[in-house]
């Protein structure tokens, strides 16, 4: 059965304005993932870039899932879930090019983002999966506050070797906390595929020593793995506690813009890149069910291709910040971080 056919299957989990909406996302995610890396080759774009193509149905399905006040933690190499929590396009290309107008400030670059006093979406810590733990300390605070919020994490399939990992699932089934685990299984851990990273067949099922639902789905397939997260957000919120979310896709660059990745069997790729684009998919299925036209997609394409280009034009204008500031925003309580672009309202750091 075709990943097509089974989005079918699905029936329609939203109304056709957000399902337009997600297609909009899956193409910006793509269009912006493939002129970031043209810009990175020709020596325009500074720092370091990590592709999420071929993960777009991963990040946006989980992400769809969440409500605004709803919490992410995300990995260096989930900006498209981070989109689509919300984030401001124009901002985060400004954070790419070190500008004062990026969500840090120019303290740190590309996908190392984060938005937490507007789109809760906490800064990604690079450490992994230290994300993990940090979900979990705010799902403990959302249940002992009596808050009907969710925490959502997401990480690679090679953190999830990494003792925190399960120190964080753990503690989140112990205390039934309203938290959702995502692992975005690319299948490579940079060089080290998955059959040398664990010995059980999926992820998924590491679900069960912990006493919690697991999950695993296709990431080729938005509505499949959008239907999944729903779920588990929603289980979350009723006190139902913690959900493990395996979503399966292929990296479809290398780790980061430096690395060929030659390691990767060609036809894997191509496979995926032919018969798993989760872009491609959920658009021959919206086209299929005529939720949009030929003509629909061409218009959101334009505005794709429109707010890119709106947006590196605001990066290349947005000042660097002022060296002298450097000591600012060191403690949340100056007031120097704020969900408004720009040099902050806050007074000097202490
Ligand atoms: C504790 C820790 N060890 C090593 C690294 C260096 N590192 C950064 S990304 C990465 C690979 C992570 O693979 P995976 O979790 O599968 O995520 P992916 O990059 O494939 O999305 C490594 C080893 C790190 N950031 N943190």
């Amino acid at each position: 059965m075709t990943t097509e056919l089974r989005q079918t299957d699905q029936g329609r989990p939203l109304p056709d304005d957000r399902l337009k909406h997600v297609l909009y996302l899956l193409r910006l995610c793509r269009y912006f993932d493939e002129r970031m890396e043209a810009l990175y080759r020709q020596g325009r774009l500074p720092g370091a870039i990590y592709s999420g193509r071929g993960q777009e149905g991963t990040h946006v399905g989980v992400a769809s899932a969440l409500e605004p006040d709803d919490s992410l933690f995300p990995t260096h190499r989930d900006l498209s879930a981070q989109l689509t929590k919300g984030l401001d396009l124009n901002r985060v290309m400004a954070q790419y090019w070190g500008r004062i107008d990026g969500y840090l400030r120019g303290r740190d670059g590309n996908s190392h983002v984060g938005d937490w006093f507007g789109h809760r979406t906490f800064a990604v810590i690079s450490h992994l999966p230290i994300a993990y733990p940090v979900a979990c300390g705010a799902a403990l605070a959302y249940k002992r506050r009596g808050d009907k919020r969710v925490a959502m994490a997401i990480c690679g399939d090679g953190s999830t070797s990494n003792g925190r990992w399960h120190e964080a699932i753990n503690t989140s089934s112990i205390h039934r906390l309203p938290v959702v685990w995502v692992v975005n299984n690319n299948q490579y851990a940079y060089s080290t595929p998955n059959t040398l990273e664990f010995g059980v067949p999926t992820i998924a099922e590491r679900a069960a020593a912990y006493g919690i639902p697991g999950v695993r789905v296709d990431g080729a397939n938005v509505l499949e793995v959008y239907a999944a997260a729903k779920e588990a957000v929603d289980r979350a919120r009723s006190d139902g506690g913690p959900t493990l979310i395996e979503s399966v896709s292929l990296r479809w660059r290398g780790h980061a813009g430096h690395d060929p990745a030659k390691y990767m069997p060609r036809e894997l790729l191509e496979d995926h890149m032919a018969n798993k684009d989760p872009v491609k998919n959920f658009e021959t299925w919206m086209l299929a069910e005529g939720i949009v036209t030929a003509g629909d997609v061409e218009e959101i394409q334009k505005r794709v291709e429109g707010e890119f280009e709106a947006g590196f034009e605001f990066a290349q204008s947005s000042p660097y910040p002022e060296p002298g500031d450097v000591t600012k925003g060191l403690w949340v309580e100056d007031g120097y971080w704020t969900s408004e672009p720009g040099r902050g309202g806050g007074t000097e750091a202490s």
